[in-house]
């Protein structure tokens, strides 16, 4: 039976709630910036969601929504362009303290350290964006905390494809069931899946809620602090969080999915 020796967590919408108030905010910023007269509204940008990666996500908006767009003679370069204007505008917003962590988050990620449990990302966003979320709420001895840090264009595939899934736990010479992964997403989902990782625990954001969320473990509304514990959206009979989502439910949790 496997023991479980890591956690691997996603970043937007599972350690803070970054893509309304964040992500959003900066693609509006810099298109600003370069003229352009786009805005993606909170409704909108829920269906962009639908794509991962910021510049896949600009093209992808540029082909559903604006038709009479005239593409410039270098296109790769431009939207480039465009997503480091973008990414300068995030990291800009999170070293303003403008997006917190998650509740539990902290709590859950000392617990792990403390029990010699190995951290990991893998997330879709730029790896700029990975270390300004950590510097700027955790402080920046917190990058050391992560023994991988799997993000952006490391991996050709973004999301649902596995790949960051894969490449993480490569770098780790772990097994997929030595894990646990953590995600907000029904693509995040899909790649953790597909990687062959099957404890899955997913806490939703308002962008989330709907999605498909059939093949995780468990599906919550948050991590828990004491005295507040997560509620559980949908179930497929594994074992559910008491009090909050802590190491110890985490450690029952994976010894159901053997
Ligand atoms: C996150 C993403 C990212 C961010 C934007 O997905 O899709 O693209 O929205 O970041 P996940 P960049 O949480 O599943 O990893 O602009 O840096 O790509
Ligand atoms: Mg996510």
């Amino acid at each position: 039976m496997a023991e479980l020796k890591a956690l691997i967590f996603d970043v937007d919408g599972t350690l803070a709630d970054t893509e309304k108030d964040g992500h959003r905010v900066a693609f509006n910023a810099a298109f600003k910036d370069a003229g352009l007269d786009w805005d993606w509204d909170v409704a909108l940008y829920g269906e962009l969601l639908a794509v991962t990666g910021g510049k896949e996500r600009m093209r992808h908006f540029i082909a559903g929504w604006s038709p009479m767009f005239e593409a410039p003679e270098d296109m790769d370069a431009w939207i480039a362009g465009l997503h480091r204007s973008k990414t300068e505008h995030y990291t800009q917003l999170l070293s303003e303290g403008a997006i917190p962590l998650r509740p539990g988050v902290e709590r859950l990620l000392n617990e792990a350290r403390d029990a010699g449990i190995r951290l990991a990302i893998a997330t879709t966003t730029t790896p700029a964006n990975v270390t300004a979320l950590l510097e700027h709420t955790l402080g920046p001895e917190s990058l050391d905390w992560f023994e991988v840090i799997a993000a952006g264009d490391i991996v050709p595939a973004k999301k649902p494809a596995p790949d960051i899934y894969t490449w993480a736990l490569d770098k780790m010479r772990l097994g997929p069931a030595e894990s646990i992964a953590f995600e907000d997403s029904g693509n995040g989902v899909l790649s953790a899946v597909d990687a062959g990782i099957d404890n899955i625990v997913v806490t939703v954001n308002d962008y989330t809620t709907d999605h498909d969320f059939r093949r995780a473990s468990v599906v919550l509304d948050g991590f828990g602090e004491p005295g507040r514990p997560p509620k559980s959206l949908a179930g497929n009979g594994a074992p559910l969080p008491d009090e909050v989502v802590d190491l110890s439910y985490l450690r029952g949790l994976h010894q159901h999915q053997q």
